[in-house]
């Protein structure tokens, strides 16, 4: 494992809220991930027509409590955050959940913002990240171990798959806790299935491996259990929360469809 590079001097990293945010998803915020070492400050620039915030959590959880959160954040208006801990941290707006970024705190960070060169991963070297996901008021932690795709976020879609977000692509190996999701079946991306191997299984935790397309930082995992146990009320839920989006996507008029939720 690599060791983390210690930054002599923390930085202010750049980032942007970019214009027609609202529907861009996980390019609404640029870059994403931010990679930043332990101690920078992250500066966020509204650079679009409408308002919007950098909140810690993600859409599925809500908002992190004590969390980072910049408020409304009106056209040009800047938010600033200083990261004194290592770790992943997922952000999303308040106004647009659909909108969501990273922030990845520490190992090798500070240099990889797009700004050319990649910083500390360059060398062929295999690194383990982690994630939690919480569903329910449990608590799941996925691991992966790739040189170049490591996982940075994970929703739970209950009863049905597991949706797992890297930081690049490649050949990884992911251990997912057998209490979230068992007998894995299939993994797809955004571009249809992929094939995987199940290369370990413990009492607590499945291994599995699987090459991530180029460009491709997204997996589905699709497994006949997933928690809740009680998949049929569960997805009864989830078909009542559609009829009500539908609703309101029909009320509003809305031309722009409503692409991922
Ligand atoms: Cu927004």
């Amino acid at each position: 494992m690599a060791l983390p590079a210690q930054s002599a001097f923390a930085a202010t990293i750049n980032a942007t809220i970019v214009k027609g945010a609202t529907n861009l998803a996980d390019k609404a915020y640029s870059p994403n991930p931010i990679n930043a070492a332990q101690g920078d400050t992250v500066t966020w620039t509204n650079a679009d027509t409408a308002a919007h915030t950098v909140t810690q959590g993600n859409p599925s959880e809500g908002q992190v409590e004590g969390g980072f959160d910049s408020g409304i954040m009106g056209p040009n208006k800047t938010f600033s955050h200083t990261f004194d801990e290592e770790g992943n941290f997922a952000y999303y707006c308040l106004l647009h959940p659909t909108m969501v970024g990273t922030v990845l705190v520490g190992e090798g960070g500070g240099g990889d913002n797009g700004n050319g060169g990649e910083n500390g991963n360059g060398d062929g070297a295999t690194k383990e990240t982690e994630v939690e996901t919480e569903y329910d008021g449990q608590t799941y932690t996925i691991k992966s171990k790739s040189e170049n795709a490591h996982v940075i976020d994970a929703t739970i879609n209950p009863s049905e798959s597991v949706g797992v977000d890297f930081e690049g692509s490649g050949p990884v190996e992911l251990t997912l806790p057998r209490s979230m999701i068992e007998n894995i079946t299939m993994v797809s991306t955004d571009e249809g299935e992929i094939e995987f191997q199940e290369v370990n299984s413990t009492a607590t935790d499945t291994t599995i491996s699987f090459t991530l397309p180029e460009g491709q930082t997204f997996a589905e995992i699709t497994g006949t259990k997933v928690v809740p146990e009680f998949g049929v009320i569960a997805a009864l839920v989830l078909a009542a929360s559609l009829v009500a989006m539908v609703g309101i996507a029909r009320f509003k008029g809305s031309s722009l469809g409503f692409g991922r939720f």
